[in-house]
């Protein structure tokens, strides 16, 4: 089975990806592979960044390479938080995110968002390509439920009644963004080249 490190310090993206990607590689985290240097996110996108972490760990470690950047983007907050989702409060704390999302979204009917993720992939020769998946959905009023992580108690699918935190990891995996991205890139990795 093909080794492939997964460049996230996310142990919550870390499980998800695990699942997705279950029987079809060997996913190596960082810490599998004692790899402690803090990776930088310096730029303005999330396609930037994703690529930015894969090239960061591809470099040192020489071997594939997946990195994983993601966001929450609310349409009346123009998009954010965006590229800023992890520390969008200031730190990286997930109620202070919600409370502050809460608190802006407050006076607004229009409740439409997607969580984008997007997937850097550098291969064993240093080939790189990006690969995006997004869910629509709406942001809920008062959070609700407790599984998952980040904003997921806030977040309900369009389609569904229940937030990604009421949804079980099996459901929520089937219709993610993360999903929908890894799925674009497994893809393309079972595609004959050109
Ligand atoms: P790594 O960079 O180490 O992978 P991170 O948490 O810093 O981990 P990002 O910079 O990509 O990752 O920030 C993504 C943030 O977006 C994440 O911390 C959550 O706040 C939010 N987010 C992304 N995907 C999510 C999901 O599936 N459910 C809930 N929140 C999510």
């Amino acid at each position: 089975m093909k080794s492939i490190c997964f460049a996230t310090n996310n142990a919550h993206k870390l499980e998800e990806v695990r699942a997705i990607l279950a029987g079809r590689f060997e996913l190596l985290s960082l810490n599998d592979l004692n790899f402690t240097t803090e990776i930088p996110e310096p730029y303005e996108t999330i396609e930037e960044n994703a690529l930015a972490k894969a090239q960061f760990v591809f470099s040192r470690l020489q071997m594939p390479v997946i990195a994983d950047d993601s966001g929450l983007e609310i349409e009346v907050l123009d998009g954010k938080p965006g590229v800023h989702s992890a520390h969008y409060a200031g730190t990286r704390d997930a109620q202070a995110n919600i409370d502050l999302v809460l608190k802006q979204m407050k006076d607004h009917q229009n409740r439409q968002a997607r969580f984008k993720s997007v997937i850097a992939y550098i291969d064993g020769e240093g080939k790189q390509q990006s690969f995006e998946g997004t869910v629509e959905g709406n942001i809920t009023k008062v959070v609700r439920g407790a599984d998952g992580f980040g904003y997921d108690p806030i977040f309900m699918p369009k389609g569904y009644d229940r937030t990604f935190a009421e949804l079980s990891a099996t459901e929520k995996n089937t219709i993610s963004h993360r999903k929908r991205a890894l799925e674009n890139w497994v893809h393309c990795l079972n595609s004959p080249q050109v």
